[in-house]
């Protein structure tokens, strides 16, 4: 009767280190979640705490002409200038930067370059933020009237996994009226056309579903769901030997 015990005990032991691992991988996979550097869904621009912001201060000598606005942020720039946003994030493990952007006039894009630090290095990417690349390689869909998702590709950019800060550096004599609605990091790229598309839906790009988009570490989207029902499955198992083992031993 011992050695059942024992090797029920064993049994329950192993399935509850099983369940512990799936657990931790699932923790492992936590980069599949969008990192949300700023919302900008708030009354002002200073109140981070109200949205749960990653960012925590925003500056710079076009700072003031930057304000929120309907949960965004607003940039009327006049001049050259800069407006900056930082943070102590760790953005490691993503792939994307996601910035949700609608313009006064449209193609505000090739009025300023998008710098970001590390630490307190200042990086410059060395274009304007129209000839940043997507997930495809091709380059950014314009800033159009209309809020739409724009996904660039850090590694593609040469942008540090270690950003912790973004500047917005806008040319000389350029003017204009630009918001942000939000700004994030993903490892889901939306769907785009494939190259030799040519330019249709070129400007619908940005708006696919990331969720649509397999995982790219697994490949399948379902796998998430799988783990958890096998974690939920071996977690009650080991309850349930660990406590007809109790009986036993009584
Ligand atoms: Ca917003």
């Amino acid at each position: 009767m011992k050695t059942v015990v024992k090797s029920r005990k064993f049994t329950a032991s192993l399935l509850l280190a099983l369940a512990l691992m799936l657990v931790m991988s699932l923790t492992a996979m936590a980069a599949d979640d969008d990192l949300v550097y700023d919302n900008y869904d708030r009354a002002t621009l200073s109140d981070f705490a109200s949205s749960g912001a990653n960012a925590a201060w925003t500056g710079g000598d076009a700072g003031k002409s930057a304000s929120i606005d309907s949960n965004a942020l607003k940039l009327e720039f006049g001049s050259s200038g800069w407006f900056g946003t930082g943070g102590g994030i760790d953005a490691s493990q993503y792939k994307y930067i996601v910035i949700r952007a609608k313009g006064a006039a449209g193609g505000e894009g090739s009025a300023f370059d998008l710098n970001y630090a590390v630490g307190d290095q200042v990086k410059t990417i060395g274009k304007a933020f129209a000839d940043l690349v997507g997930p495809s390689g091709d380059k950014v869909p314009a800033i159009t009237k209309d809020y739409q998702n724009i996904v660039i590709d850090m590694k593609g950019n040469g942008i540090e996994s270690g950003i912790q800060a973004f500047h917005f550096n806008f040319h000389d004599g350029a003017s204009g009226t630009l918001w942000i609605d939000s700004i994030s990091f993903t490892n889901n790229a939306p769907k785009e056309p494939a190259k030799d598309n040519g330019a249709a839906t070129k400007t619908d790009e940005g708006a696919a579903a990331p969720v649509a988009e397999p995982n790219p570490k697994t490949g399948d989207t379902m796998n998430t769901s799988l783990y958890i029902a096998l974690a939920a499955v071996s977690g009650a198992a080991a309850l349930f030997l660990v406590f007809k083992a109790r009986k036993a031993n009584r």
